[in-house]
């Protein structure tokens, strides 16, 4: 099959990921610079203080886009960079972003800017962040500032990127910042988040999206009502707590029910719902993996915040570096489900791919068959969806870089182009090259 026409073939990093550059230029501290500098944190003690070195080498990288055949790029804009800790705009750091978009529009490559992709300013936390309604104003106002300069440009906006993390995993697990581990602040954090993507949403007008991590969940056995009930509250939170509001302008009531011991709907003003669910123009999907879930005692505890009795269970499946089983139908699953429940908008892929333990020659050129794998094996996966009539419109590659892999530091590498972190080489991997040439010929091979 060939992909429709116009299809999207990108790559992705975010802001902390890939920058470095953390205090130069007026950029403020972000919470993830706080809590990667706390010890114990990030792995390796690791910090996004250089990160790949983006900022210094933005025409390297735009080179880089170019050879891989991209004719997308998703990145995000770094909140602390571009409004300072008086709250003023930063003149310097919105012209880095101009000069990114500027320098993509001139090699034919689409911008896909998300706003928020986990770097809250640290004054704002300091304030009580995202459990903290006026947060999302805040956001909202920066929102502004940033559509103000890159809106006559950019056609693609996107709020958040997984608010799911942003809520649980940073104010519930506590393993992503700020590192709270407050069930009460998460589910507070939950609709503030929300509320700050339709207060965004109600600026940008046009041309908005969202991007939610979506997870295939199954019971480990379907005839047992306490796994069934375990795979109801994992998918509740995962999914349906995010794609409900926003999609259809309602939270589903079994997860209402199921978080109301953490008060999380005495945070619901009137009003609220309305704009978190006004219509958006596309949605974006991160997939890497399924959940196998049993409320039988065994498996292992995720940080299910709202759901402490359900319990993953391995299914045996291949691996990523990241302990993470492949399980490319999956996406199948997400992309079908989407499209028969959900009102129906165009679908992008902002996120897809994997960590393996590369191993680099003297040249930098990293064999990476495993990687190249996941990616056909998840792109036969949306050509399906798409051969379904799923309208999926782009898919994008994690990562163009090797990069700052959050609590993971640098030691997992999910780049098509591998970076040394001594001299901030780039290398197309062998995956890399493969993925160029299925840009190119808009196909899979045969
Ligand atoms: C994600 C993040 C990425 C991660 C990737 C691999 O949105 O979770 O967008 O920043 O690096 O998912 O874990």
């Amino acid at each position: 099959m060939v992909f429709p026409e116009g299809f999207l073939w990108g790559a992705a990093t975010a802001a902390y990921q890939v920058e470095g550059a953390a205090a130069e230029d007026g950029r403020c501290e972000s919470v993830w610079d706080v809590f990667s500098r706390t010890p114990g944190r990030v792995a390796g003690g690791d910090t996004g203080d250089v990160a790949a070195n983006h900022y210094h080498l933005l025409d390297v990288d735009l080179a880089l886009m170019t050879e891989l055949n991209l004719n997308a790029y998703r990145f995000s804009v770094s909140w602390p960079r571009v409004i300072d800790d008086d709250g003023a705009v930063n003149r310097k750091g919105i012209d880095f972003y101009e000069r990114l978009v500027d320098g993509l529009l001139d090699r034919d490559i689409t911008p896909f800017l998300t706003l928020y992709h986990w770097d809250l300013p640290q004054r704002l936390e300091d304030r009580g962040g995202w459990a903290n309604r006026d947060t999302a104003q805040h956001f909202a106002d920066y929102a502004q500032v940033v559509h103000d300069a890159l809106g006559d440009r950019v056609q693609n906006w996107t709020t958040l990127n997984e608010p799911y993390c942003a809520s649980l995993l940073g104010y519930g697990a506590g393993v992503h910042a700020p590192g709270r581990r407050e069930p009460r602040a998460a589910a507070a954090a939950v609709h503030h988040l929300l509320l700050a993507h339709g207060l965004a949403r109600s600026i940008i007008r046009s041309n908005v999206s969202i991007t939610l991590n979506l997870y295939p969940v199954d019971p480990v056995n379907p005839d047992d009502p306490v796994d069934v009930d375990a795979a109801r509250r994992v998918d509740g939170l995962q999914n349906r707590l995010f794609l409900d509001p926003v999609l259809c302008g309602r939270y589903p009531a079994d997860v209402l029910a199921d978080l109301e011991p953490l008060g999380f709907a005495d945070h619901i003003r009137s009003g609220d719902l309305a704009l978190i669910g006004a219509p958006l123009d596309s949605l974006g999907v991160n997939y890497y993996t399924g959940h196998h879930v049993t409320g039988q005692p065994g498996g292992t505890t995720p940080e299910w915040i709202g759901s402490e009795h359900a319990h993953n269970v391995s299914r045996n499946l291949p691996t990523t570096a990241m302990g993470w089983e492949e399980l490319p139908e999956g996406l199948f699953t997400v992309l079908n489900r989407l499209h028969h429940e959900y009102p129906r908008l165009p679908i992008h892929i902002t996120e897809n791919g994997a960590a393996y333990d590369d191993v680099a020659d003297h040249r930098g050129f990293v064999d990476d068959p495993a990687r190249q794998r996941y990616f056909e094996q998840h792109l036969r996966a949306v050509e399906k969806a798409i051969e379904a009539g799923v309208d999926v419109r782009g898919y994008f590659a994690w990562s163009l870089l090797d990069n700052f892999e959050w609590a993971e530091g640098y030691a997992k590498r999910f780049g098509i182009a591998h970076v040394d972190f001594d001299t901030f080489d780039r290398t197309p991997k062998l995956s890399g090259r493969w993925y160029a040439t299925v840009a190119r010929a808009n196909a899979l091979p045969e």
